[in-house]
């Protein structure tokens, strides 16, 4: 069974997942409303892999005994300033939750719980794609600087991306 600190720790990290899954939601909602339908259909993908971040940890807890208590989720920024700005408030989010992944892990460690640990492995491999992806789509952003030609030729791109979810899906 899973301790207590860690369950208050793993229900603040599902919040915190459930909160990224709106933030990419309210992105997804701006870029549709400026025309860039392909980065919209690139956030919505995006929103269902933090449903999926946030489910996995909702169905370990599950698994363990832990209880899971769902909060407020805080409301997520709005409007914006373009497309690059986007990407660059993205990078920083996924930043911040590498730091979150890194501080419930010094929790598992320091409570000896080795299921956890294993547990929380993928999510720290899975947060150098994420901010490897935000990172490389910021760095062609700002050689086309976020605009003409460069900017619809990207956002076809953008358009094709396909949610693919781990073998492990719940
Ligand atoms: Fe984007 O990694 Fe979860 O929050």
């Amino acid at each position: 069974m899973i301790s207590k600190k860690l369950q208050d720790a793993i229900n603040i990290q599902i919040n915190k997942e459930l909160y990224s899954e709106y933030l990419y939601l309210s992105m997804a909602a701006y870029l549709e409303s400026i025309g860039l339908s392909g980065c919209s259909h690139f956030f919505k993908i995006q929103v269902q892999e933090e449903r999926y971040h946030a489910m996995k940890f909702f169905n370990y807890m599950n698994e363990r005994g832990g209880r899971v208590i769902l909060d407020i989720i805080e409301q997520p920024q709005v409007d914006f300033n373009s497309p690059v700005e986007i990407f660059e408030l993205s990078l920083k989010h996924e930043e911040y939750v590498t730091k979150l992944i890194n501080e419930l892990m010094d929790v598992a460690i320091s409570e000896n719980d080795h299921a956890t640990k294993s547990f929380l492995n993928w999510y720290v491999d899975e947060q150098v794609e994420e901010e490897s992806s935000m990172d490389n789509i910021l760095n062609q952003l700002k050689l086309i600087d976020g605009k003409g030609q460069g900017m619809l030729m990207l956002d076809r791109e953008l358009g094709q991306r396909i949610f693919t979810p781990p073998t492990d899906s719940e």
